[in-house]
């Protein structure tokens, strides 16, 4: 093949945001708009680092991520990668990717330098919806921000980039290794199984026996929605072939371009038909719920975990998994290296690491602050509010593992039962609040609100917070029943290894009862802004844990929205989506 020089031209907004480049499809199919990020990611990766590198190219098979592979593949070539490695038909979930540039060897014992990823995650897919790139890091995580802020000054300025046009299109659907020659030598692409690699990863951390076991247990029933996002295809090979899960328990797991026109996201909205499996939706299918259901988002990094007729907050998730993990989970059995979990998520993980003596961090928003404090060492599991939960086995959070972690924790308790008691999702939820006391916890999303309100709202939260005397007064003035704020402030991070800082991570409220509010602008939507709202509570008096999280988080809410006026400036009566 040959390399060709083409001029371009800067768009406006390519800006990475919390997790990659998302946008409308519309914007991504402009002419030049993909190949000025492809480009703008090689020039910030310098060209030392991009010739001779392999690189991995798939995601969670959202329209137009086939035409992606292409121009990427073309690109490659032309800026002097070795190899690329794309998964069958251009699928690899999140977590697999990062499993992939971390363990996979190739046919010609090469390893994998980075990845793009293509996908926006929770976003829906399709022509009039999203599609997203984020470049990952030979750690298997999501470049740093001194990347991504490198790429987007190249994005500003870029007037040229590279590509091989005459590189014929790759057969994604077929596996193998195609050869080719250009002008600096070799080029190779390798077309390989999506699922094999992330499947012997998993059978390297958990225990598959006892899995099978529980699976086959006539007093377990499982469920797993995968929203027609990539999961689909590590859930059949996962649960029905390796561990005897009945085909009739995976729900939507053919991966679909459009996600089957829905919202990949997997929370009590936007999972229904799970939702309605497990008893919890306003109208419930009929016959008996499962034991436990889980769901995943479009590229399967995300988890939603349910037992019957009850939700899991992801926030009690992970710490319920730090808790059990080092007697469920064989890959833990050596101990924790440390707990770590974002800023928004609630304590509840703070109070498992402070009664366990484990290390333990608070990062801002994002997977990418996780993956510099396990290269350290320091982390073994770390979650998010937002679905996520992950471990140090790879550096991006990771539904399917979620998943087998709930399992192995259902499978450790029920161990040496013999009577016909089943210990429940329920009963290790209930269980962890007796022992640790309970984080009430919701949040509320205002997504797609106009730009400016939003960050009216957010500068007024900023000043506000500045004096403690007023934002009290204020509060006693909406709910005397609400104890005082001991502290606001700005989130701001510094990464204790690196040194590097994050500033304006959200705008936090923390009362003396330990409560707290916290205020944020999303950084992964593709239009307007988002506003989250996370509102938590913590009860430590065991006769006041079994309450409706509605009914305690009550007094907070009204003074969150009150004290925020989130109503006067978004002119928004509620939220768009509350979990
Ligand atoms: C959201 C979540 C955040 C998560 C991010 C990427 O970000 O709040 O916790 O890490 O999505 O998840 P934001 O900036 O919109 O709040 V994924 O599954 O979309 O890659
Ligand atoms: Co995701």
């Amino acid at each position: 093949f040959n390399v060709s020089r083409k001029d371009t031209t800067p768009f406006d907004g390519q800006k990475p945001g919390t997790s990659g480049l998302r946008k409308k499809v519309k914007v991504f199919i402009q002419p030049n708009y993909l190949e000025n990020f492809v480009q703008a990611s090689f020039n910030a990766l310098t060209a030392e680092k991009v010739r001779g590198a392999t690189l991995v190219v798939s995601g969670d098979g959202r329209y137009y991520s086939k035409e992606a592979i292409q121009i990427i593949t073309k690109m490659s070539a032309a800026n002097g990668v070795r190899r690329v490695w794309i998964g069958q038909n251009g699928l690899l979930s999140t977590p697999a990717v990062s499993g992939v540039i971390r363990e996979r060897i190739g046919p010609d014992g090469s390893k994998a330098t980075g990845a793009f990823i293509l996908t926006a995650s929770h976003n829906p897919g399709g022509p009039n919806e999203d599609f997203g790139i984020k470049y990952n890091m030979e750690n298997g995580g999501p470049a740093p921000e001194g990347i991504t802020n490198k790429i987007y000054e190249y994005t500003t300025t870029i007037k040229e980039y590279f590509i091989a046009e005459d590189l014929p299109d790759v057969d994604i659907a077929t596996t193998g290794v195609t050869n080719f020659t250009g002008p600096e030598g070799p080029f190779d692409v390798e077309v390989f199984d999506s699922a094999s690699d992330y499947v012997k990863l998993m059978k390297s951390i958990f225990d598959f026996e006892s899995l099978r076991k529980l699976l086959s247990s006539p007093k377990f029933t499982f469920c797993y929605d995968a929203l027609h996002g990539v999961g689909g295809a590590y859930a059949k090979r996962i649960f029905v072939d390796e561990l005897g899960a009945q085909e009739s328990s995976l729900l939507n797991c053919t991966p679909k371009e459009d996600f089957g026109g829905g919202h990949p996201d997997p929370n009590l909205t936007y999972a229904k038909e799970l939702v309605a499996r497990m008893g919890l939706g306003k109208s419930e299918s009929k016959g008996e719920p499962p034991e436990f259901g889980a769901a995943a988002d479009g590229d399967a990094d995300r988890n939603m975990i349910l037992g019957k007729r009850f939700f899991v907050t992801p926030s009690d998730s992970v710490a319920i998994i730090a808790a059990n993990a080092v007697e469920a989970i064989p890959y833990f059995s050596g101990g924790l290296k440390g707990v770590a979990r974002s800023m928004p998520t609630s304590a509840a993980l703070d109070v498992v690491a402070k009664s366990l003596n484990l290390k333990f961090f608070e990062v801002p928003t994002g997977w990418k602050f996780f993956g510099n404090l396990m290269d350290a060492g320091l982390c073994s599991v770390c979650g998010e509010e937002s679905f996520g939960t992950g471990s140090d086995h790879i550096r991006e959070k990771d539904g399917i593992w979620a998943v087998l972690a709930w399992l192995s924790i259902l499978a450790y308790k029920n161990k040496d039962k013999t009577e016909d008691k089943f210990v429940t999702v329920e009963d290790i939820v209930r269980q962890h609040w007796a022992a640790y006391g309970r984080h009430y916890y919701t949040r509320y999303d205002y997504e797609n609100v106009d730009a400016g309100a939003a960050k009216e709202l957010m500068s007024y939260l900023v000043k506000l917070q500045s004096s403690l005397s007023e934002v009290n007064q204020i509060i006693k003035g909406i709910r005397s029943d609400v104890s005082n704020v001991a502290h606001a402030d700005e989130f701001e991070y510094k990464d204790s290894v690196d040194g590097s800082i994050s500033s304006h991570q959200g705008i936090r409220y923390l009362f003396e009862d330990g409560s707290r509010l916290i205020f944020r602008l999303s950084g992964t939507g593709s239009e307007g802004a988002t506003i989250r709202l996370y509102i938590e509570q913590y009860e430590k008096d065991p006769s006041k844990i079994g309450r409706l999280s509605q009914d305690a988080l009550a007094p907070l809410v009204e003074v969150a929205l009150k004290l925020s006026k989130m109503q006067e400036f978004t002119g928004r009566s509620a939220p768009t989506v509350i979990t």
